[in-house]
């Protein structure tokens, strides 16, 4: 991988973050967020098809959960997409293995993890949800789920991504790939014509990761959070230090508190960053996040991070600020 070179700490930006919430002055906590009236759908990077198919529902006065579903899907069943769904780079062993889950308006989530053979994640997530007493299903039992549910087996490793995955091999070094590059694990998160609001994530996780490993993408509260009275958040990049601070459930949360959006999503990347004691770290999250008044932040740890939105008014992709600048 090619690690970029990246500035210290930002200038205004970097100082207010790193502030405990109780010290977070009102102007720290009000960073102005962009605004969209009406319905709108985001997602984490730039998956214009899915984030469109998304607002096809949307538009049309359709059920937001509906419409996440619809759009994720479009990228689970994308074989180009390299990290979510068919396609998906396996873990080291060669097994393709991916995480999902979905939140709807009245706080409801259904998850999936370890998921084997499957194409459709979200969709999984979303009957673990509204068809049985529990929130995740793991390994053979998600997949046992999703089987009985009606959904196909299918091999996910695709030619292109076993090439890759034997190439990586070679090299030997039996490290997960962590890197800021590689990305597009899909985070959409939307609000319909009715004001209400859900999510979803879905991943096939890091590349050539141990296997077992579970990232933040299917975690409640870390890859994805959703309060119909609050707001929404999801998650991308480095699953293990966005669980370790439950990244979404606490732009939520701080969103709760009257944080603005942008400024949430500015302290949740910024509580990652003071973990590392003021090293440059050498890996990304990105996350994103809105309000019921529509008002998204969007934010990350190095630049290159942005997302697209879909709405009445605005389309297309916008790029994220992040803590530490490009040289
Ligand atoms: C994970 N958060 O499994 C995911 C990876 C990711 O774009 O976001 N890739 O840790």
């Amino acid at each position: 991988m090619k690690r970029r070179a990246f500035l210290g700490l930002g200038a205004a930006s970097g100082a207010s973050l790193i502030l405990p919430t109780s010290c977070a002055s009102p102007a720290s906590n009000q960073k102005v967020s962009n605004q969209v009236n009406g319905p709108f759908v985001i997602s984490t990077w730039n998956p214009a098809a899915a984030n469109a198919a998304a607002w096809e529902g949307l538009k049309d006065d359709g059920y937001v959960l509906d419409a996440i579903e619809a759009g994720i899907r479009i990228e689970e069943e994308n074989p180009n997409n390299t990290t979510v769904g068919i396609g998906g780079a396996p873990d080291r062993d060669g097994h393709v293995t991916l995480d999902a889950c979905i939140m709807n308006e009245k706080g409801d989530a259904g998850s999936v993890v370890f998921l084997e053979d499957v194409v459709y994640p979200i969709s999984v997530a979303r009957q673990v949800m509204e068809n049985s007493p529990h929130v995740i299903l793991a390994g053979q039992g998600a997949q046992q789920f999703a089987f009985n549910n009606g959904f196909a087996k299918t091999n996910l490793l695709t030619e292109k991504s076993k090439e890759a995955w034997a190439k990586w091999l070679v090299k030997a070094e039996y490290q997960p790939i962590i890197n800021i590059e590689m990305h597009d694990t899909i985070g959409m998160i939307a609000k319909d014509a009715q004001g209400r609001i859900s999510g979803g994530c879905s991943t096939s996780g890091l590349a050539y990761k141990m296997r077992g490993r579970v990232g933040d993408s299917p975690i409640i509260g870390s890859g994805l959070f959703v309060d119909g009275e609050v707001g929404a958040a999801t998650a991308t990049g480095l699953g293990e230090e966005v669980i370790k601070t439950v990244g979404s459930f606490l732009m939520v949360e701080l969103m709760r508190q009257g944080y603005s959006p942008q400024a949430a999503a500015e302290e949740a990347i910024g509580r990652i960053v003071a973990k590392k004691g003021g090293e440059k770290p050498n890996f990304q999250v990105g996350y994103i996040c809105f309000n019921t008044k529509g008002e998204i932040g969007a934010y990350s740890i190095h630049p290159g991070f942005g997302y697209v939105l879909n709405s009445e008014t605005d389309n297309g992709y916008i790029a994220a600020d992040s803590f530490f600048k490009k040289e």
